[in-house]
């Protein structure tokens, strides 16, 4: 912090100046608008603290974060903020896909950027950049995955229960799409698909009433981010289900977050298809190339791996590229997010 002195003023002249130093650098700090999702995760916590990492006072930023707790107006109400306060950059996490064309138009009409982060606008492409997974990918992953590992097992029947991510949510319509587009080509039963909304509550509600609902005649569940798994698997606990590679279910997950590739060790989720969250680094790149005057990408994609045990390290392709199962040690745990 610049300190600027002047000799032979009072203490509170000088302490005026200091103020007005303090001022003088706080205007030169970035601001950043960031409408977040909520907090329903481990995944979004650790989104959340990436962006809070990156976008930090001591980096140059001064960062207005809104936790829009899943609710849609709260979070146009904090985009419609953010244009009042002026600030440099917006990014937003949309809750759901849809219903975002008017707001992108006020921030374009105030002349204020939008980054999209980790999930996709559908309606709109009043934005600078995207920056986020192929969740049609993961979907995809997880199904030619499954067809490998069934066909390595000798399991020639699919009977599978999914319990899906928020409803609208482009991570939700990719992984369900993804993963219907395998189970359709292949002739597997997909018995049912509700929402858990991403939490663990969800995941357990939901499994409660399917553990009742399908008794018996299920082999797969499939949870769209680990928190409902951890949900799910008290449920089959509570139900006498077994799950894992040495149990009567095929548990697959999404998100690969520490806790669920612990649990992936444990041999209770079978396989974890990781959706990468700490995209901010990479935002921050964007709002560099539009500081030096650049032209960003408008997509950049996020890296991200498939988890299991040797069991399921099957080999099997997307579309004819070759993926690989990264097999879960304790390094690997200690490394995640
Ligand atoms: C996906 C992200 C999803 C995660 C969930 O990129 O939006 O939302 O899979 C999170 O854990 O709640």
């Amino acid at each position: 912090m610049k300190m600027k002195l002047v000799a032979g003023l009072t203490i509170a002249m000088t302490a005026g100046l200091f103020v007005g130093a303090m001022t003088a650098s706080a205007d030169d700090l970035v601001s950043i608008g960031f409408a977040q999702v909520g907090h329903e995760s481990d995944w979004r916590t650790a989104s959340t603290k990436s962006c809070q990492d990156v976008f930090s006072e001591e980096n140059g930023y001064n960062l207005s974060f809104v936790d829009c707790d899943n609710d849609e107006a709260a979070q146009k109400e904090a985009v419609r903020s953010f244009i009042e306060q002026e600030v440099d950059y917006i990014i937003i996490d949309p809750i759901i896909a849809t219903g975002w064309d008017t707001v992108l138009t006020e921030c374009e009409d105030a002349g204020i950027p939008v980054i999209v982060i980790d999930r996709t606008i559908d309606d709109s492409d009043k934005y600078v950049s995207w920056v986020g997974s192929n969740f049609k990918t993961e979907g995809l992953a997880a199904g030619e995955w499954l067809k490998a590992y069934a066909e390595a097992k000798g399991i020639d029947e699919i009977n599978a229960l999914v319990i899906s991510g928020s409803t609208g949510s482009s991570a939700q319509i990719g992984r369900s799409e993804g993963f219907q587009e395998i189970a359709d080509r292949e002739g597997w039963t997909i018995l049912d698909e509700q929402t858990g909304d991403f939490t663990e509550a969800g995941g357990q509600e939901v499994m409660e009433s399917y553990a009742k609902s399908y008794e018996g005649k299920y082999n797969v569940v499939v949870c769209q981010n680990d928190n409902e798994a951890f949900g799910a698997m008290t449920a089959m606990d509570n139900a006498g289900v077994s799950y894992g590679p040495n149990g009567d279910v095929i548990l697959i997950s999404f998100d690969a977050c520490t806790a669920g590739l612990k649990d992936v060790q444990a041999e209770k989720i079978t396989a974890d298809f990781e959706c990468n969250p700490l995209a901010a680094p990479f935002v921050e790149e964007v709002i560099k190339q539009l500081q030096n005057g650049e032209e960003p990408e408008k997509e950049v994609f996020m890296v991200e791996h498939w988890y299991g045990l040797e069991d399921a390290a099957v080999p099997f392709e997307i579309d004819g590229e070759p993926q690989e199962v990264t097999v879960v040690t304790d390094e690997i745990i200690e490394a995640q997010y």
